[in-house]
């Protein structure tokens, strides 16, 4: 069965795409495009590519090959995803040399031969090989909340059983791919509806998108399972709306970068032997996405378990350990997350304020990014707010915040990226304006404000400074 294809994704040489375009274009319309000309500079492109445009497989063994990987089986499902494997690289590397050799003398490989199609995924490559600086992330991408946080703090951590971390909390959302021509990803959104982007270091990418708008089009009708491989027979009992569906189409060469927003449902080929690094991303932008699909995982385990609601002693930490299993995160973990994106934002803010007194800083574009994110992080405490969720537990506390050296190093991080995004002269940077140190004789750490427990404490403290920060400014004349 075929899919109706409506339309192919947008390509635009990123080097003439400023960051604000790109906000107005695809950030805030959550459309997907293709970037040429930003691996320029990329130490990967040359050293894992041959002549040819090939992969340097070799080059893998020698430098990566003891790292033990995640690898798909393409051939094999399990439930929504294919099988996994873990392997070394070495390993992989020999598997995927061994098909291409008997495909090279005509043998006939793959289900003939007994060997499936495998494709490493999700390979912690910089987490693993800091210093080998394989990539940078180009500017439009940089406004990463979820890896600069993973970098510093872990998403969860498990109070009850004190294990500090689980897989998915500890590491980061930076990805290399790699799978001979053949190996695929079947339909899937990205986990926490986040963004992606990837980008071809050698070969070739088909992808297939279906807007957030048709996805109900391919989940079965009590919207539980969706389709799996767009391609093969699906059936029309099951997934009734799936012929309905229109897909947007692309093919993305080498040296290009797709990226994909926010709750489009994905399908994707490797057209040639392909390697690819890959980022999921999330910020002010996407946020309410990731809030969204908490609150439906969260309804969905609910409603699950229900049956033993009675006889369970603490239900609600029930559900929220197994969503913090299931999701990533839970409530808890989400508000936390917010809380010191809020903080750093105002932080950010203060030192705005105090190092441009002359300017009518507020109107400069980093002001007015600061003032979205906090304005989206306190819409999405309301929203939160609504549904009763993660009260009840500890504070955060702003002071205490402020003066721990982790959220420091967050700080400066998060006002390093704005600088260079928003193209400010002036990026001399110290720890003290970095972090606002300054910002606790303003008086926001005294008051009852800056204890955030709840939704509505985040609220009420985003209010109160900012009312703070603009009197403060209005009194000194800018
Ligand atoms: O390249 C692939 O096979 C899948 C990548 C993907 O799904 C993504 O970047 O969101």
């Amino acid at each position: 069965m075929g899919v109706e294809i409506g339309g192919h994704v947008e390509k635009v040489n990123g080097k003439e795409l400023t960051y604000g375009e790109f906000v107005q274009r695809y950030l805030l319309t959550n459309r997907p495009v293709i970037l040429t000309g930003l691996m320029d500079d990329w130490r990967s492109c040359k050293d894992w590519v041959l002549d040819d445009g090939r992969p340097n497989l070799p080059f893998f063994s020698s430098h990566f090959g003891n790292s033990k990987v995640q690898v798909a089986d393409c051939g094999t499902r399990d439930f929504t995803d294919q099988k996994r494997i873990e392997m070394s690289v070495s390993e992989f590397i020999e598997h995927w040399l061994e098909l291409s050799l008997k495909d090279y003398n005509n043998i006939s490989t793959n289900e003939d031969s007994g060997k499936s199609l495998l494709y490493l995924k999700d390979w912690h490559f910089v987490k693993e090989y800091p210093e080998y600086l394989a990539y940078t992330t180009p500017l439009v991408f940089s406004d990463d909340w979820l890896n600069l946080y993973l970098d510093h703090y872990h998403m969860h951590n498990d109070r009850d059983t004190n294990q500090e971390r689980n897989d998915i909390s500890c590491s980061d959302y930076r990805f290399v791919y790699m799978g001979a021509k053949g190996t695929w990803t079947p339909l899937h959104a990205d986990v926490f509806r986040s963004y992606s982007w990837s980008a071809n270091v050698c070969g070739k990418k088909q992808w297939y998108f279906l807007s957030p708008s048709q996805h109900h089009l391919v989940f079965d009708r009590y919207m539980k399972n969706s389709v799996y491989n767009i391609f093969e027979d699906v059936s029309e009992a099951k997934f009734p709306g799936f012929t309905k569906a229109i897909w947007l189409e692309c093919t993305q060469e080498q040296n290009e970068i797709i990226f994909v927003p926010s709750g489009w449902y994905h399908q994707v080929h490797n057209l040639e032997d392909t390697i690819s690094i890959n980022h999921n991303w999330f910020n002010a932008y996407n946020l309410s996405w990731v809030w969204d699909l908490l609150l439906r995982d969260y309804n969905e385990a609910n409603e699950y378990i229900q049956d033993i609601k009675d006889i369970c002693d603490d239900f609600e930490g029930l559900c929220q350990r197994n969503l913090s299993v299931n999701t990533g995160m839970n409530f808890y973990d989400f508000l936390v997350f917010v809380v010191r994106f809020s903080f750093s934002n105002i932080a950010q803010l203060y030192h705005l304020a105090t190092t441009n007194l002359h300017t009518s800083w507020r109107s400069s574009q980093m002001a007015r990014q600061i003032i979205f994110n906090l304005e989206s992080s306190r819409d999405i405490a309301l929203k939160m707010k609504s549904t009763g969720a993660a009260d009840n537990q500890s504070a955060v506390d702003f002071k205490t915040t402020l003066e721990d050296s982790t959220f420091m190093e967050l700080c400066l991080n998060f006002g390093r990226t704005y600088l260079m995004i928003h193209e400010q002269c002036e990026v001399n940077l110290d720890r003290k304006q970095a972090l606002g140190v300054d910002l606790l004789d303003l008086g926001i750490s005294e008051t009852s404000s800056s204890y955030v427990c709840t939704p509505q404490d985040l609220v009420n403290f985003i209010d109160y400074a900012c009312a703070k920060l603009l009197t403060m400014a209005k009194s000194s004349g800018s």
